[in-house]
C-alpha cells in the first residue's frame, strides 16, 4: 500500500519523530466536547444503571441523579468497598453506540494514519476507565500493554488514551516511561493488591524507572505503543477520573479474536468494508453486504 502525502500528513514530521524517538506523543486539546459527547453519554447511561442496581439491592439510599458526570459515580461508591465497585468491572468494554462513535472519530483515525498508514483496524481491546477515588483498582502498575497479549502476532498496536475530564496529579494521570517502546516484552506477573490482577513488570525492570507524569486537559490525547512502559497513580481527588484507552493497528496484523471483535475503522483499499455502527453492535468486524452483492 502506498500512502500519498495528503493521506499521511495529519501529524507533522516533528510529531512523528517525537513519537518514534520518545515512544509517545501528547496532543493537547485534541477532541472537542462535541466529539466526546456520545461517549460521555454512554458512560452516564452506565452510571445510571449502576445507581439503579445499587439502589435496588439497598447498597445506596440515593441515586445522586442531580450530580454531574465528574462526581456521580464517585458519590455512589463513597461508602462502599472496592469489591462493590469491582462487581461492575475495573474497566468497561461494552457495545454502546457512543463508544463506537468515539473509536470511529475521523480525527483520531487521521493521527493514527500518520503513524501506521490508512488501512486501520480498531483492536478489540478498548477500555472505558471510571477511576473512582480511593478504589485500589484505579491505580495501574508499571506495565507494557503487550503483556496482556504476548502471543498475539500484532505489531504495532497503538493506544490512544483520552481523558474525558482533566487528568491531574491528584486524580491519577498517566505516567509514561519514555524510550522504552522498543524493548521486548519484559517479564511480569499478576499484581496482588488491586483485586484485578493487572499485569505488573517484575521489579528488576523498574530499577532506575524514569516516568514522566502527563497531566492533561479533558479531550487531550496521549499516543503510545504496546511495548511502551506506563502506569497511573491513585485517584486522591473527590471526583472520577474518566478516560478511555482505544487501540488501533494495521489491518494486516492479528485481529486478536480471543480478546473480542474489533472492526475495520478506515480503508482506502476497501472503503465499502469499513464497519458501521450496526456491524459493530452485532460483532461483525467489517461491512460485508456490498461484497456479497458483487
Ligand atoms: O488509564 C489508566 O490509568 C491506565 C491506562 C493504561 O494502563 C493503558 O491504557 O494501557
Amino acid at each position: 500500500m502506498t500512502l500519498n502525502k495528503t493521506q499521511s500528513a495529519f501529524l507533522t514530521d516533528a510529531q512523528i519523530n517525537f513519537y518514534n524517538d520518545e515512544g509517545y506523543l501528547l496532543l493537547p486539546d485534541f477532541l472537542t466536547d462535541e466529539e466526546m459527547r456520545p461517549a460521555r453519554q454512554a458512560m452516564e447511561e452506565k452510571t445510571a444503571e449502576i445507581a439503579d442496581e445499587l439502589y435496588a439491592i439497598g447498597a445506596t439510599s440515593q441515586k445522586f441523579e442531580d450530580y454531574p458526570f465528574e462526581s456521580r459515580l464517585a458519590r455512589l461508591f463513597d461508602s462502599l468497598q472496592d469489591s462493590d465497585f469491582l462487581k461492575f468491572g475495573r474497566s468497561w468494554r461494552e457495545r454502546r453506540p457512543g463508544y463506537f462513535q468515539l473509536m470511529a472519530t475521523p480525527k483520531i483515525l487521521d493521527v493514527v494514519e500518520s503513524l501506521i498508514g490508512g488501512e486501520i483496524f480498531s483492536n478489540p481491546v478498548y477500555n472505558v476507565r471510571p477511576k473512582v477515588p480511593r478504589v485500589a483498582a484505579g491505580a495501574v502498575p508499571w506495565h507494557q500493554d503487550k503483556s496482556y497479549w504476548p502471543d498475539a502476532n500484532s505489531n504495532p498496536v497503538i493506544t490512544v488514551w483520552i481523558p474525558l475530564v482533566d487528568a491531574t496529579l491528584e486524580n491519577g494521570c498517566l505516567h509514561i516511561w519514555p524510550r522504552t517502546h522498543k524493548k521486548r516484552v519484559l517479564s511480569h506477573h499478576a499484581d496482588t493488591y488491586t483485586g484485578t490482577a493487572y499485569t505488573e513488570l517484575d521489579v528488576e525492570h523498574l530499577i532506575g524507572a524514569k516516568g514522566v507524569a502527563l497531566p492533561v486537559k479533558a479531550g487531550s490525547a496521549i499516543l503510545f505503543n504496546d511495548r511502551c512502559i506506563h502506569m497511573s497513580t491513585p485517584n486522591n481527588s473527590q471526583n472520577v477520573r474518566w478516560s478511555v484507552d482505544l487501540r488501533y493497528q494495521p489491518t494486516d496484523q492479528d485481529p486478536m479474536p480471543q480478546h473480542g471483535t474489533g472492526f475495520l475503522a478506515r480503508s482506502y483499499q476497501y472503503p465499502e468494508r469499513v464497519a458501521t455502527l450496526e456491524d459493530w453492535l452485532t460483532e461483525h468486524p467489517e461491512h460485508l453486504s456490498n461484497v456479497a452483492d458483487a
